[in-house]
């Protein structure tokens, strides 16, 4: 069986956990947002490939969600002791070997495709890692500067760990999305698969970047197999980090129906098949087969479960 999932980081690799735990015989493949992407003190780091990687290879550390288990921070410490900005990134002295093997290789010549395989060797994370895109795509946040009172765009790293996106977004911009295109082996794994799982990832700059790459949407739905989404919002609320900070920029309204509605029924111009929303929710979305189910992943067993409901809704 042959599962392609679209991910972003922390919500997108602990339900990957659970796909790989619920059918371990499959064949599957992450297609993994790259807007989160940044060049900081020269290393070019991939937060959402490397929250995959950690996760699925048993490196991440779990309270955080992000970065390695068993971290120090002796690099940031004396970056910021030579007033190296920005201070505000924890780059972890373990993930760093991370960003310098990337950097390197992509300085000579790596595509990020290429890059994020060689690093996977080490990880073995057990399903196939494919960035979005080998092309540079960043999500920039459209804010007002507090100071000035200007609109202006921030990296999309800046406003969510510096700002904790407390600046309120006016609308996301992914630079560079136009001379984009899937990552090689993105297209056949959607024509290839039998069954498509978007994963309760932030739908604006998780999902809705990978969404945005030409081309990687008509290559989604020319996929013989049932698509099916996970609500990554449960009860009116984000189950953590930010989403319901981003969703109303996009206006679309902080509910499982909001966001089933916003990805729409494949029927009519839209992606899906079936969405899954937490059993104590309902959510009304015309042309899709809606199903309730439990969705918090709080133990591997609960993250199996959802991955196996999600997989019934695909008919596989
Ligand atoms: P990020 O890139 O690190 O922000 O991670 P993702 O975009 O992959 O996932 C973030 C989303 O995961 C957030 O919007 C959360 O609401 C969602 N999330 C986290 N834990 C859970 C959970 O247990 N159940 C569900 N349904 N969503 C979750
Ligand atoms: N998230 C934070 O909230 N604070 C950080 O200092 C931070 C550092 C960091 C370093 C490497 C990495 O791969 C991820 C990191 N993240 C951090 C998470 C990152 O900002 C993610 O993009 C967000 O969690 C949203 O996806
Ligand atoms: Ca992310």
């Amino acid at each position: 069986m042959r599962i392609v999932v679209l991910a972003g980081g922390v919500g997108g690799a602990r339900f990957l956990r659970g796909v790989r735990a619920a059918v371990p015989d499959a064949e599957v493949t992450a297609v993994v947002n790259t807007g989160d992407d940044v060049t900081l003190h020269g290393l070019r780091i991939c937060p959402d490939l490397d929250t995959v990687m950690y996760t699925l290879g048993g490196g991440i550390d779990g309270e955080r969600g992000w970065g390695r288990l068993d971290e120090s921070w002796t690099v940031k410490e004396e970056l910021a002791a030579y007033g190296a900005e920005p201070t505000w990134f924890g780059l972890g002295d373990r993930d760093l070997a991370t960003h310098l093997v990337r950097t390197r290789m992509l300085d000579a010549g790596y595509p990020l495709s290429q890059v994020t395989a060689a690093l996977a060797e080490r990880w073995q994370p057990g399903v196939t890692l494919l960035p979005m895109s080998d092309q540079r795509v960043e999500t920039h946040v459209l804010v007002t500067d507090p100071d000035t009172g200007r609109r202006q765009a921030i990296h999309f790293q800046e406003w969510w760990i510096r700002h904790r996106a407390a600046l309120d977004p006016h609308g996301f911009v992914q630079v560079g999305v136009d001379d984009a295109r899937p990552a090689p082996g993105v297209a056949e794994a959607f024509a290839a698969a039998d069954a498509v799982l978007l994963a309760p990832s932030n739908p604006v700059v998780s999902i809705g970047t990978v969404l945005g790459v030409p081309g990687l949407r008509p290559a989604l739905l020319a996929t013989p197999a049932r698509v099916v989404g996970l609500s990554p919002i449960v009860g009116g609320s984000a189950v953590r980090g930010m989403a319901d900070r981003c969703l109303p920029a996009l206006g679309v309204e902080v509910s499982a129906e909001g966001v089933g509605r916003h990805y729409g029924a494949r029927s009519a111009e839209g992606l899906l098949d079936a969405w899954l929303v937490h059993s104590g929710d309902t959510a009304d979305v015309p042309g899709v087969d809606v199903r309730a189910v439990p969705l918090l992943m709080h133990s591997p067993e609960a993250t199996r479960a959802m991955a196996r409901a999600a997989l019934d809704a695909a008919g596989v």
